[in-house]
C-alpha cells in the first residue's frame, strides 16, 4: 500500500514536471506596459466639449470671447456621469480649455476663465466638479488641455510654453488618478492672441518641446496615458468618424511621426506591422456632427445603430473609442443624446448578452508541448490570463468549438493575450454545415479585440483558422453570440 501512494506520488511529479517543462512563448516584441493594458481594458468613454463655444454656436473659438458667455442655465455634472455610466462608458476626457484659451477651472495663470464668468457667481470649478461626480460613479477621469491657444497674447514665443506648463502642474496637482491626458495636434494660425488679431505659424515638431512637458507629468501621475497623433502611450486613428482599419496594428515606428504632422492619417489608422513601439489607436468620434452642441444639430444626433456600427469599427477592430457627448446650454446632456446612447447600450447588451461558446468542450490542431497549460479549451473557459497556443515553429493552426447544439450564430469575438505582443495577420471564422467547413468571416489582425459580425447562421461547430502569424498564435478568449 505503501509503495503504491509512493509510485503515484511519483508520476504526478513526474507529469507536473514535464508540465513546467513547457515553457510559454516568448514575446513578440514590442509589448504593452501595464498602463497601455489597462487603457485596453477600458475599452470605451466618454470625451466631453464644454466650454464658451457652447454658448457663442462655435466649434473653434476665436479667443475673444468673453467669459461673461459662460452660463450654463441647469448646470448638473452628475447628470452626465450618471448618464455615461448608464451608457457602459468606464471614464471621460473633459476640454478643461479648448483652442480659445478659456479655462473651466479659475486658473491663477489668466482672467480667462470661470472665475470671470457668472457660472455660480465666479466661485465655479467645472473641472473640479467634473472629476469628483465621475469618481462617485466610478468613472476615471482625463484630461484634455489644447496647446493652441487663441487667447493668449504670447502664443508662439517661449512664455507661453511656460504658461502652458504652469496650466498643466495646475490641473495635475489639483487631480490624481488622472487615467489620460489629450494632446490636441490641430492648429488654424489665426486667433485674438491677445488683440493682436493676426495669424500665428508655430514648428509643431519643436516649438512646444513635448519630452520637456511629458517628463513634468509623468512626474507628478506615472500610470497617466498620453494620447497625440503619434503617441507616445497611444495615437489618434487617422480621422473623426469612427473607425480604425481592419488592419489594424498596436505598433508603428514613432520616430518621424508628431503632433499635427499631416499626411499620416493612412498609417496612423492601420499602424504597422513592424512598428517599434507597442502604440495603439484610439478613435475620437462626436455623437453629433460637431464637437460642441448645437442645437441645430439636434436632429443629427447619430442613432444607436450608428452609435454600434461605430462599436464595431473601433472596439471591434481592437481600438478603443472615445466617444464625445458634448452637454448643451443648460449644463445638461441632451434628452437627445441621452435616448442614443441609452438606446445604444440595450444594443450591445440585447447583442451580447449570452456568450453561447463558454465552458464549451474545443479541439486545436496542435497545442504547445501537449501541455493543459495551452490547451484549446483555454480560450473558453472566461479566463483572460490563460490562453491556447502552439509550438514555436508553428505560425498557423485551427481551434475548434462544440457548441454541444446548433445555434443561431452573429457575432464572433477574438482576443490575442496581448502581453505577449500581437501576432495574427490573417485568420477566417468558420462553421460546419453537413459534415463541411464553410467560413462565414475572414480578417487580418486581431490585436486586444476582434468582434466579427456575421450573416446570422445555425451552426453547432465554429473554427477559427489561423492562417498567418508573426510567431505561434497565443489566443486567450473565443466568444461566440
Ligand atoms: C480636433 C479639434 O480641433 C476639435 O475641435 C476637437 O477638439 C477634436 C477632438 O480635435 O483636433
Amino acid at each position: 500500500m505503501k509503495n503504491l501512494s509512493l509510485i503515484f506520488l511519483s508520476i504526478y511529479f513526474l507529469l507536473t514536471a514535464c508540465q513546467k517543462a513547457v515553457t510559454p512563448p516568448e514575446p513578440v516584441l514590442p509589448v504593452p506596459t501595464e498602463r497601455q493594458l489597462a487603457w485596453h481594458e477600458m475599452e470605451q468613454y466618454a470625451f466631453v466639449h464644454f466650454t464658451t463655444n457652447t454658448f457663442t454656436d462655435k466649434e473653434w473659438g476665436f479667443g475673444d470671447e468673453s467669459p461673461s458667455v459662460f452660463k450654463p442655465t441647469a448646470m448638473d455634472v452628475t447628470q452626465w456621469t450618471k448618464t455615461f455610466k448608464d451608457a457602459g462608458l468606464t471614464g471621460l476626457v473633459l476640454t478643461c480649455k479648448h483652442h480659445d484659451g478659456f479655462c473651466l477651472w479659475p486658473s491663477e495663470y489668466t482672467e480667462h476663465s470661470v472665475k470671470n464668468s457668472p457660472y455660480k457667481d465666479g466661485k465655479g470649478n467645472v473641472v473640479d466638479e467634473v472629476e469628483k461626480a465621475s469618481r462617485a460613479d466610478g468613472l476615471k477621469f482625463g484630461v484634455y488641455l489644447s496647446p493652441w491657444d487663441r487667447n493668449r497674447a504670447d502664443y508662439g514665443s517661449p512664455s507661453y510654453v511656460e504658461y502652458y506648463r504652469n496650466q498643466l502642474k495646475e490641473l495635475f496637482t489639483a487631480h490624481s488618478p488622472v487615467f489620460e491626458m489629450w494632446f490636441d495636434g490641430a492648429n488654424g494660425g489665426d486667433g485674438y492672441y491677445g488683440g493682436a488679431n493676426e495669424k500665428r505659424k508655430i514648428d509643431g515638431r519643436t516649438y512646444y518641446d513635448w519630452p520637456t512637458t511629458l517628463n513634468l507629468i509623468r512626474g507628478m501621475e506615472p500610470n497617466v496615458i498620453f494620447f497625440s497623433d503619434a503617441g507616445p502611450d497611444i495615437r489618434w486613428c487617422g480621422n473623426e468618424r469612427g473607425y480604425v482599419n481592419e488592419t489594424n496594428w498596436n505598433t508603428i515606428t514613432p520616430d518621424t511621426l508628431y503632433a499635427g504632422k499631416g499626411g499620416i492619417e493612412k498609417l496612423l489608422n492601420t499602424g504597422e506591422e513592424t512598428g517599434t513601439a507597442w502604440i495603439p489607436a484610439e478613435v475620437d468620434v462626436s455623437i453629433r456632427p460637431g464637437w460642441f452642441y448645437h442645437e441645430k444639430e439636434d436632429s443629427l444626433v447619430k442613432t444607436p445603430e450608428q452609435l454600434f456600427d461605430i462599436y464595431l469599427s473601433s472596439v471591434g477592430r481592437g481600438s478603443n473609442l472615445i466617444l464625445n457627448i458634448p452637454p448643451d446650454r443648460r449644463g445638461l446632456v441632451n434628452e437627445i443624446d441621452v435616448a442614443s446612447l441609452l438606446g445604444w447600450k440595450k444594443l450591445i447588451d440585447e447583442r451580447f448578452a449570452t456568450n453561447i461558446a463558454l465552458n464549451k468542450p474545443a479541439n486545436a490542431s496542435t497545442v504547445r508541448g501537449n501541455s493543459p497549460v495551452y490547451e484549446a479549451a483555454m480560450v473558453t473557459d472566461g479566463n483572460k490570463e490563460t490562453y491556447w497556443a502552439t509550438n514555436d515553429q508553428e505560425q498557423t493552426g485551427n481551434l475548434e468549438i462544440d457548441l454541444g447544439e446548433s445555434k443561431l450564430i452573429s457575432y464572433v469575438l477574438i482576443q490575442e493575450y496581448i502581453k505577449l505582443g500581437q501576432r495574427i495577420k490573417s485568420f477566417s471564422v468558420e462553421i460546419e454545415k453537413d459534415g463541411n467547413w464553410l467560413e462565414v468571416a475572414k480578417g487580418t489582425t486581431i490585436g486586444y479585440k476582434r468582434i466579427l459580425r456575421i450573416d446570422p447562421v445555425d451552426a453547432r461547430k465554429v473554427r477559427l483558422v489561423i492562417s498567418g502569424s508573426k510567431a505561434c498564435p497565443v489566443i486567450s478568449n473565443v466568444e461566440v453570440y
